[in-house]
């Protein structure tokens, strides 16, 4: 299977890390995209030209994260997402909290990627900066448990990873409760550090 993705997207380091985990870790071929080659074949594969994108042997494109994920977890007999509907839905809802948090950090990023200094909007970046915020604070009310581990504590601690390497917000000085959790989800998933780009 190919993996489209940049060895730097906290997705498609989520998706490695899922990967690793369930057992396909030596199944996937990682390739990085050209995000602005109109011809790069990630824009064929997935018209959002987004990735991580998970291509089957069979040339199925399997897109975004998420639904990755869940395609992994089904096909290996499961161990990152509950087994019981609801405990499954509040699972997939921490996800979704996390992967939004890491959305809003590459927005953020992204802001000063495309645009000239005079461009910038700061009340773009504001508003992204909230986002990351409340879900940091989130995520302090109720930090995902760590044993099992399951893919709210894995898309946390690579949003977190994609907030040390851009900064758009210094969330160890803004919510230093968090460092501990990352530290302790770190002894328990060797494969964080070594999908670390
Ligand atoms: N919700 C998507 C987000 C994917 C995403 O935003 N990926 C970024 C890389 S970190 C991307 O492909 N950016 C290129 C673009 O948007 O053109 C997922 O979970 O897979």
């Amino acid at each position: 299977m190919i993996l489209r993705s940049s060895a730097t997207s906290p997705f498609g380091r989520k998706v490695l890390i899922a990967a690793m985990r369930l057992g396909f870790g030596d199944q996937l071929s990682l390739v990085q995209p050209a995000f602005l080659d109109p011809d790069d074949p990630l824009r064929k594969d997935n018209p959002l030209g987004k990735s991580p994108c998970l291509v089957l042997a069979d040339g199925i494109a399997v897109f975004d994260s998420g639904i990755i994920v869940e395609y992994l977890d089904h096909f290996s007999g499961g161990g990152l997402l509950p087994a019981d509907p609801m405990e499954r839905i509040r699972m997939l809802v921490r996800q979704a909290l996390a992967d939004g948090l890491a959305d809003a950090a590459v927005l953020m990023s992204s802001e000063r990627f495309f645009r000239s200094e005079e461009q910038v909007s700061e009340r773009w970046l504001d508003h992204q900066r909230g986002k990351v915020e409340r879900a940091l604070d989130a995520f302090v009310a109720e930090p995902p448990v760590l044993e099992p581990v399951g893919i709210d504590a894995i898309s946390l601690a690579c949003a977190l990873g994609y907030l040390d390497w851009r900064k758009p917000v210094l969330w160890r000085e803004t919510h230093p409760e968090l460092v501990g959790w990352l530290e302790r989800f770190c002894v328990l998933v060797p494969e964080y550090a070594q999908t670390q780009a």
